[in-house]
């Protein structure tokens, strides 16, 4: 890369402002990065999500140029730290966007051929900002930093057609560097001013039947613009013998979102190759897979089958021939009536996307051990009866390039003193990290969350507690993860604190970031119900130099990147058997950070890995929860503990007030008395809310000595099986049948 870095030596920066500085040295980048297209087998993910983040340093950083070029840059006055200003790519939610983009990075990091089709939105994940409290909704137009890092393919746009209109899909390339340059092709919407509507907003509400028509444009639109070229390049090639496409090809399925591409794949066999439907079915069944991501039934996609019908008949019509070859093959094996039905693509007038993800797919994965049992338990019983091979589990991982060298360079120096840098390139050698001296481990940490002070502080005007113990609960806010919970722990130790009861407590601060689906009014309510909690316990000059509670806004990658480094205990309490696997648990961990939270997803392999002993577990397991589905009554709980009750009650005993919304009456019912869809408490809060309150002081009394640092650094030196690199690897190994380059 020295070229690259003359180039930037010689860089004329004069009187350029920072974002032309970062259109440019991004534009040197790009010469830098050929994609090399390798013929043989690869694998295809697709995704309708990437939370990419910033791309900037992470390009860099995988040119292997970041930190000379940040000096060649600071040398000639450029303020490098105006390049965290750069907005994010965040064509995603959360979780499973998430995971999409640290697959990429790893893939290319590790060699592997795998690329990525996704949308290419104009407005990617509001931005979120807080007006009293409350949260308020703006459009991400991330595009105003230019895309520099994408490259356009007008050449090779495609037209989609629905019953009533054509799309144009335009492919843009963004290269995703590592050892190999793989592709992560976005495609956009170009034609009428309704046909471009399809790439406009990332998943929009589908709570009503425009919303939905919108959402299976957008799932189509991907679908048929990925399918369309992979079956077009195949048949340039090999001509109408379609035998060989599944040896050229592994296409993972990224949960239900784009499964109507093994519809078009058979649309586009059958009607433009001559193919047999039943050989188009077998080829599909050799070459798709899918994953799955959650257990929510709401989640679970099913497609009105007349909605779909209105605009896409052919493809209604090819889920209808699947239903009858699967039904065939159902009898044949001797189903039941009732075990076909539950198995079945079209159901009714129901048209479930996962049915057909699991009855075409070669294999189906859950994201953490005890996810892909609930999968095969709960799930797709009748299917896994049947069809036990198709099961696998590959747990997640995340990519310790951005989420330890890029946002940690303190703490990867370290590493890189105590293991040499191998680590980098081997993170099994963090097994071998030395946690008798934790010094200098400490050093970083207190480093880390200075800088994350300096943030929140810049960002949010909030200067947090000096000296403090930092804990944090950072994700999307849904019921599941249970930050009210957590809003209940924090009222807990603030009245024990008013009352005396809690000697020596050390400072705490506690760090709420998240963003609540547009839609999802009980979301918006818990945010509100936090930020007046905080701006209770700041203000209290009895115990606010003890206890503080900050909620940032627009939580999001680049702002993830800082909390993780900077934070001492990780809370991640969703009620067991709800948290599929989680991914922000694993950042924490591999930054050193205890994991205090329930035996849900990931967090049972990460105790595994890690030691009970260097974590903080609470709550009711799996087993016990669903033990309790049926005889769990809260407001027992409630009336034997009063001081459960008394925390319970302030939403809705004038302590706070949610400006006359209604958000905490219909919180506190959605615990105490429930609603049609559900049993009061149905996050089973009161259960564990003792034992997380217990937790949450057992870590206060611990913290501050080497015994607790130790934890913290025995929790960087497991994070190994973490890495996406294992991940990709499982995946390569288990499900894509593919070798790196
Ligand atoms: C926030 C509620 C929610 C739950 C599921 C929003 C969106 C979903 C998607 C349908 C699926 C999803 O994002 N699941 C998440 O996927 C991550 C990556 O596998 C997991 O780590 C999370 O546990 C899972 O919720």
């Amino acid at each position: 890369m020295t070229e690259l870095l003359q180039e930037l030596k010689d860089l004329d920066v004069a009187g350029k402002d920072i974002k032309t500085l970062y259109t440019e040295i991004s534009a040197l980048c790009m010469k830098y990065i050929a994609p090399k297209k390798r013929e043989g087998r690869r694998a295809y993910y697709l995704s309708i999500e990437y939370l990419m983040g910033r791309m900037f340093h992470n390009n860099l950083l995988e040119l292997g140029v970041l930190e000379e070029a940040e000096k060649i840059l600071s040398a000639k006055g450029v303020n490098v730290a105006g390049f965290e200003e750069i907005e994010d790519a965040a064509l995603g939610n959360g979780g499973l966007g998430r995971l999409a983009a640290c697959f990429l990075d790893s893939a290319a990091g590790c060699a592997y051929p795998l690329d990525g089709y996704g949308i290419r939105y104009k407005y990617g994940l509001f931005k979120q900002k807080f007006v009293n409290g409350e949260q308020v909704e703006s459009a991400d137009d991330w595009l105003t930093w230019g895309d520099p890092w994408s490259v356009k393919r007008e050449k090779e746009k495609r037209v989609v057609h629905f019953a009533d209109m054509d799309v144009t899909a335009v492919p843009y390339d963004m290269p995703i560097v590592g050892k190999s340059v793989n592709t992560l092709r976005l495609f956009d919407a170009e034609g009428s001013e309704q046909a471009k509507k399809i790439c406009d907003y990332l998943y929009p509400a589908d709570d009503t039947e425009e919303g939905k028509l919108l959402r299976i444009r957008q799932e189509y639109f991907l679908s048929a613009a990925a399918i369309g070229e992979l079956v077009e390049k195949y048949a340039q090639k090999h001509g109408r013998n379609f035998n060989k496409f599944s040896e050229y090809h592994s296409i993972q399925l990224n949960d239900t979102h784009a499964v109507m591409s093994v519809a078009e794949f058979i649309r586009l066999l059958t009607k433009e190759y001559g193919i047999t439907f039943s050989r188009a079915l077998e080829f599909a069944k050799h070459t798709f897979n899918y994953t799955n991501h959650t257990i929510l039934p709401e989640a679970l996609e099913c497609w009105n089958y007349a909605l779909m019908e209105k605009i896409l008949p052919d493809i209604a019509a090819v889920f209808k021939t699947i239903q009858v070859y699967a039904t065939r093959e159902w009898k044949a094996k001797g189903c039941t009536q009732e075990e076909i039905a539950a198995m079945s693509v079209l159901h009714g007038n129901c048209l479930s996307m996962a049915n057909a993800a699991v009855y075409v797919g070669e294999k189906v994965n859950g994201v953490a051990a005890i996810h892909s049992e609930l999968v095969k338990r709960n799930l797709f019983p009748v299917a896994y009866k049947y069809y036990p091979d198709k099961f696998q589990n590959v747990t997640n991982g995340i990519t310790q390039r951005r989420w330890l060298m890029l946002c940690n360079r303190e703490l990867s120096a370290l590493l890189d003193k105590k293991l040499t840098p191998a680590w980098r390139e081997d993170m099994a050698r963090l097994e071998t990290l030395d946690t008798g001296d934790t010094a200098e481990f400490i050093a970083v940490k207190e480093i880390k969350k200075k800088q994350l002070a300096d943030y929140v502080l810049r960002h949010d005007g909030v200067k947090l507690l000096d000296g403090a113990i930092v804990y944090a609960q950072v994700k999307r806010l849904h019921e599941y993860k249970r930050q009210l919970m957590t809003a209940f722990a924090i009222l807990r130790i603030y009245y024990d604190l008013k009352e005396g009861k809690l000697p020596d407590f050390r400072p705490s601060v506690f760090l709420f970031g998240a963003k609540a689906a547009s839609g999802y009014f009980r979301a918006k309510g818990i945010i509100k119900y936090l930020n007046e909690i905080a701006r209770l316990v700041n203000n209290d000059e009895q115990t606010n130099k003890l206890l503080q509670v900050v909620f940032v806004q627009n939580y999001n990658v680049s702002y993830a990147e800082k909390i993780v480094a900077g934070t001492d205990v990780s809370l991640q309490v969703s009620t067991a058997g709800f948290e599929a696997s989680g991914t922000g648990n694993m950042k924490f961990m591999l930054n050193g950070a205890v994991t205090c939270g329930t035996m849900d997803g990931a967090n049972i392999e990460i105790v595994e890995h890690a030691g009970k002993e260097n974590n903080y577990i609470f709550g009711a397991s799996v087993e016990e929860i669903e033990r309790l589905k049926d005889t769990y009554d809260p407001n027992a709980i409630l009336d034997s503990t009063p001081e459960l009750k008394r925390v319970a009650d302030t939403l809705v005993d004038g302590t706070f007030s949610d400006g006359g919304k209604g958000y905490f009456k219909e919180l506190y019912d959605s615990l105490t008395v429930g609603a049609h869809w559900h049993k009061p408490d149905h996050y089973f809060i009161f259960r564990d809310l003792p034992e997380y309150v217990d937790a949450l002081i057992k870590v206060n009394r611990d913290y501050g000595d080497t015994a607790f640092a130790k934890k913290q650094m025995e929790n960087t030196a497991h994070a190994a099986f973490f890495s996406s690199d294992r991940a990709i690897a499982d995946y390569a190994r288990k499900i894509w049948h593919i070798e790196k380059a």
